[in-house]
């Protein structure tokens, strides 16, 4: 692990082993910083050029923060949140992989959240136009093949646009020697942090199928217009559109949450009842947070050796006067 990080300072080129400096901003904020976080976890620290930032723990290539140009959070992270391993942090953006839920031979969610990664200080050449971004990769010990008989590289970057923009990108490629191939599940498993559920509307899932996990995972269809909000909320929301948006009224604020390579979208507020039943998750904490999950569920992707698959979510929280008709989300969802 020190060697990666050694490799890194050496490979990035910054002063001190602090991280590197703004091509020419001559300000003295790095735009990647390695440093040590809660609980002396290990966690990357990336700042755009206006302020923007976000941070991605080591511990499950979890990123627990995203914040814009004004310092502001824009994602959840529970004030009773666990950094401590073996226990997924609960928020921001969980890693699910190979699993999703709790259908199936491994834990709940399955065990990418809950592993060390590394820095790949060796990535294979994938372009950006992001000044500020860390490549993180996971690969299976010994021990793991046991649980699961499968070889993979899983190569994350997270990066933020110039403009503040969160990105991350997933690659996982089969490479089992045996010639044999795997299939898996897979979900950005993203916590957004909202001033109050009861006063927020998701758009571009209306009229969609979905399975209702409260409802022994049964298939509906999804009424007419926006969501709203008023108790538990668990659906995998299939097939969906590139985009979504998520309006939140107080703030005067739409998350866009685009993807790519990623078919499903999964909803998920636990409300009061099960928020009491959650250690790591405070009681009225469900009042201030929605999950909207980019996911591949109700088709999990199988991959032969050699192959690999890509999997994509850009993030965006554009200002919203909703209420004054300022911003169509249908506008918002057919632009570009
Ligand atoms: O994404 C929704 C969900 O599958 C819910 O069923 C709930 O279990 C949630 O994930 C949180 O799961 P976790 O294992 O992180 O507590």
């Amino acid at each position: 692990m020190k060697e990666n990080l050694r490799q890194v300072r050496e490979r990035v080129g910054e002063g001190g082993g602090k991280g590197v400096r703004m091509a020419g901003s001559g300000s003295e904020r790095v735009a990647v910083e390695l440093c040590k976080g809660i609980n002396g976890l290990d966690k990357v620290v990336l700042r755009g050029p206006r302020g923007s930032s976000a941070e991605v723990y080591l511990y499950g290539g979890h990123v627990t923060s995203w914040r814009n140009d004004n310092g502001e959070e824009l994602l959840f992270v529970s004030s009773k949140a666990i950094f401590k391993p073996p226990k997924a942090i609960r928020g921001g953006i969980p890693i699910c992989f190979p699993q999703f839920g709790s259908h199936g031979s491994l834990e709940q969610h399955g065990f990418a959240r809950n592993k060390f990664w590394s820095i790949d200080s060796d990535p294979p050449p994938f372009p950006t136009n992001s000044k500020s971004f860390i490549d993180l990769i996971l690969k299976p010990s010994e021990e793991d093949m046991q649980k699961w008989p499968h070889s993979y590289e899983f190569r994350l970057r997270v990066a933020l646009g110039p403009g503040g923009d969160l990105m991350l990108t997933s690659r996982v490629r089969n490479t089992n020697a045996d010639g044999k191939p795997f299939t898996f599940a897979f979900a950005y498993h993203t916590y957004f942090s909202v001033s109050d559920i009861s006063e927020v509307r998701v758009e571009g899932l209306e009229t969609l199928d979905y399975l209702d996990n409260l409802q022994n995972k049964e298939r509906f269809t999804e009424q007419g217009d926006a969501l709203t909000f008023e108790s538990e909320v668990d659906k995998i929301y299939l097939s969906t559109p590139t985009k979504i948006a998520i309006l939140d009224h107080e703030k005067k604020r739409t998350f866009v949450l685009r993807k790519d390579g990623i078919p499903d979208a999964v909803v998920w507020n636990p409300w009061d009842k099960k928020a009491k039943t959650m250690a790591d998750f405070g009681d009225d904490e469900y009042m201030h947070m929605l999950c909207v999950e980019a996911a591949a569920v109700e088709k999990p992707i199988t991959l032969k050796p050699g192959e690999e698959w890509k999997g994509r979510l850009e993030l965006s929280a554009v200002p919203s006067s909703y209420c004054s008709g300022q911003l169509d989300p249908q506008k918002v969802l057919q632009s570009s």
